[in-house]
């Protein structure tokens, strides 16, 4: 399978970075229903991992969503629109933020639970003999939840195709990982038999090839293999809610995924991206924002239908 080239690494970076960026600067509006929390600062991890999806594999997501989706070939409006509670939006505007499904792709706001779910799909893949597979993004404080671990032990048990990835971002919510985690990430997975790699970087290509040899294990059914990425948010957990130090934040700013993977392009080739996301995401959210509302029937039909 080829890679994409360096201008689409970097256009879907940057769709993910814009679309990101306009929900923070939107927000006081009050445009959106319920919370959000951004991506931005991790986009070479949705775009690197995802850029080896084949068709029908299923993506299971978290909280932090919005990256996996449009990384998955999720609609900018649909998003945009679904985070504004309109009929439009990827689920018709009852899912919000953090609970968004569309094709074989999901999010789930509840930390942990997101884990079995994902195996859970994996396994019905194994019992199907096909070629699918399962990409399950958890956060580093996710692994603080007792069910990831009773989902590693199954999912090794039954050599499911699924591959973890955790992005650790060194904080969980306000709390950073040397105060919440023990030991060493990759130990986690190798207590139950799973192959880990990991990588401390913010370059999508380096990202997208690292996570190969853990993609061709589980391809080739041999069980389910694990990808751990240290990196970093640059944007608050959720809106305001940054007690991090400037200093550090500045620091890690410095290893920004989008410039580094710009500077593999022509300045016109960049400026030609930039030009054409831009159009993108005004359009995107200046149609969601003119769509209609949700229906309030369909809010309270688990179908989503009117009664
Ligand atoms: C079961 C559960 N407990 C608490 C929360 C509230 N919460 C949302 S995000 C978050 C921190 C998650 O940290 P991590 O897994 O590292 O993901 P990150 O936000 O850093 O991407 C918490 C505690 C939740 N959504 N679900
Ligand atoms: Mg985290």
């Amino acid at each position: 399978m080829s890679r994409p080239d360096n201008a689409a690494f970097y256009r879907r970076m940057l769709r993910i970075r814009r679309f990101e960026e306009t929900v923070l600067d939107l927000f006081p509006r009050g445009l959106f229903y319920g919370t959000t929390h951004t991506y931005i600062g991790q986009e070479a991890n949705a775009v690197g991992v995802l850029a080896w999806l084949r068709e029908g594999d299923i993506v299971v997501s978290n909280h932090r969503c919005h990256g996996h989706f449009l990384a998955y070939g999720g609609s900018m409006r649909s998003l945009a629109a679904e985070l504004m509670g309109r009929s439009t939006g990827v689920c018709g505007g009852r899912g919000g933020s953090q609970h968004i499904q569309w094709r074989d792709f999901y999010a789930n706001g509840i930390l942990g639970g997101t884990v079995p779910m994902a195996a859970g799909m994996a396994s019905t893949e194994k019992l199907k003999e096909g070629d699918k597979m399962v990409f399950s993004f958890m956060g580093d404080g996710t692994l603080g939840e007792g069910v990831v671990y009773e989902t590693l032990n199954i999912a090794a048990l039954g050599a499911f195709p699924i591959l973890f990835i955790v992005e650790n971002n060194r904080y969980a919510q306000s709390t950073p990982t040397r105060l919440n985690l023990a030991g060493e990430i990759p130990d986690r997975f190798k207590a139950f038999g799973i192959p880990v790699e990991s990588i401390d970087s913010t370059d999508v290509v380096e990202i997208h090839e690292a996570i190969e040899p853990m993609l061709k294990y589980v391809r080739e059914k041999n069980g389910p293999a694990a990808f751990v990425v240290h990196t970093y948010r640059f944007a608050p957990h959720s809106k305001g809610d940054d007690s991090r130090d400037p200093e550090e934040i500045a620091r890690y700013r410095t290893k920004d995924p989008l410039p580094i993977q710009a500077e593999r392009l022509e300045e016109a080739n960049q400026r030609e991206i930039q030009e054409s996301v831009e159009m993108e995401v005004a359009d995107a959210f200046e149609q969601a924002e003119s769509d209609p509302a949700a229906e309030p029937a369909s809010l309270t039909s688990p179908l989503g239908k009117s009664q």
